[in-house]
């Protein structure tokens, strides 16, 4: 009786870039209080489901979000009175159909994201377990590897990079812990590196540095540069990832490097360019590598690609099982990044993992560019067990509260906690010749 929703309740805050979104907390008739805050993107994928921004330009320029907190108090609130908290699936359903749209746009993703996340952590708390086991279950004991992105552009910077993630991937550490410590320094020797070039130091959306570069390629040089000078081995200690996020300078069925000179290619002609950095830095997974239009680019880049390199579609497929079974199905890529908040609700984005780990995929769970001190998502990647979550960068709490969540988790799963790596035996360059 206890774990019954007796109402819920939203407020306006603000995320990481300084625009509103939604808080919302479930109360339950014992008490017991759930709140989970809402995340949102910048370079979202085409299908994506879409926030409800109230275009009032009086309020935020537009980007307030009250009409979705009315939806969430007035429309959603009195439905789940009532419901028991530990049946999500069901309240997910019924959040899904009271939306009633394919894209979530009545109601707002970001008012159900919001109501699905607070109800998971009303029920873990009414069951007096951490949302990872509750989730999870008692096997949830696999910390993720995690992708930090320590520089910066595309949509999140104002630089001279097409390139919109550079990640670091510590997989070489005995545990989260430790690996958090190998980003850490080499996060601190990049900042050193950059200055003594005469880089600025500044960070973009996700904490990494954006400076002014010379070339795309020149990212990865001083990453290798900083992990080196931590004294920790490139390819075995650390990798590198990148998110290109290339539906960004995808222009007329051609890729056009506009921002670091590098000037317009084919699909084909950018998949050689990620193979040549493959066989020159030790990149272990590329994600979108390639626009979300762009199917049989994305079926030649994993058959190049794919045999060495984790290649993750994120626009491509918006934790959406109908282009995931698509992907799947034309092999387009061999792994996903999963967003809560691409698809709406707890339960679907389980749908989408449990897609991937049925075709042997790897999925990645992943915040957004614009985040909040929430850290639903450090539990959600342990609860899922894949093993990979993207974080962002070294500094700023919005990402950081994400990290030290996940150092409280290890310690609290004790010797229970393991911390294994995704990828393949460590190689200089990560692709075979
Ligand atoms: C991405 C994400 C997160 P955004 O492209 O993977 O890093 O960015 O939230 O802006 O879509
Ligand atoms: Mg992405």
């Amino acid at each position: 009786m206890n774990a019954l929703v007796k109402f819920v309740d939203a407020m306006e805050i603000l995320d990481s870039r300084g625009n509103p979104t939604l808080r919302v907390g479930v109360m339950l008739g014992d008490g017991t209080v759930g709140v989970a805050s809402v995340p949102s993107g910048a370079s979202t994928g085409r299908f994506e489901a879409r926030e409800l921004r109230d275009g009032d330009s009086s309020r935020y320029g537009g980007k307030g979000v009250r009409q979705a907190i009315s939806n969430v108090v007035q429309l959603i609130g009195p439905r789940l009175h009532g419901q028991d908290v530990s049946r999500q699936a069901e309240i997910d359903q019924l959040l899904v159909h009271l939306d009633g749209t394919p894209d979530r746009s009545r109601l707002g993703a970001n008012a159900i994201v919001g109501v699905s996340m607070a109800v998971a952590r009303a029920a873990a708390a009414a069951a007096g377990l951490p949302l990872y086991a509750h989730l999870g279950g008692p096997a949830a004991c696999r910390l993720p590897v995690p992708m930090m992105n320590v520089i910066n552009g595309g949509g999140h910077a104002d630089n001279t990079l097409d390139f919109q993630e550079f990640m670091i991937v510590p997989h070489g550490a005995p545990s989260f812990a430790e690996a958090l410590r190998y980003g850490v320094e080499t996060f601190h020797a990049l900042k050193a590196i950059l200055k003594s070039r005469g880089f600025r130091t500044a960070v973009g959306d996700e904490g990494g540095f954006a400076p002014d570069l010379g070339s795309n390629e020149e990212a990865c040089e001083l990453i290798v540069d900083a992990i080196r000078s931590t004294g920790l081995e490139p390819g075995t200690d650390v990798s590198l990832a990148l998110d290109p996020a290339a539906s960004a300078f995808a222009v007329g069925g051609r890729y056009d490097l506009v921002r670091s000179g590098g000037g317009p290619k084919t699909a084909s002609q950018l998949t050689e360019l990620y193979r040549s950095w493959a066989h020159a830095y030790p990149i272990v997974s590329i994600e979108d590598g390639l626009g979300d239009q762009d199917w049989e680019g994305f079926r030649e880049h994993t058959d190049m690609l794919g045999a060495d390199l984790q290649i993750v579609g994120d626009d491509l497929y918006v934790t959406n099982t109908q282009f995931l079974a698509r992907g799947i199905k034309e092999r387009a890529t061999n792994a996903a990044l999963i967003k809560l908040n691409q698809i709406g609700t707890v339960t679907e984005t389980e749908e989408a993992i449990a897609m991937c780990r049925s075709a042997g995929w790897n999925y990645v769970i992943s915040h957004r560019s614009g985040e909040t001190e929430d850290t639903f998502i450090a539990d959600f990647a342990v609860a899922m067990g894949g093993g990979q979550i993207k974080t962002g960068s070294l500094c700023r709490s919005e990402r950081i509260a994400k990290y030290n969540r996940l150092l409280e988790i290890e310690r609290e799963l004790g010797p229970r906690a393991s911390y294994v790596s995704p990828f393949n035996s460590p190689r200089r360059g990560s692709l075979r010749s």
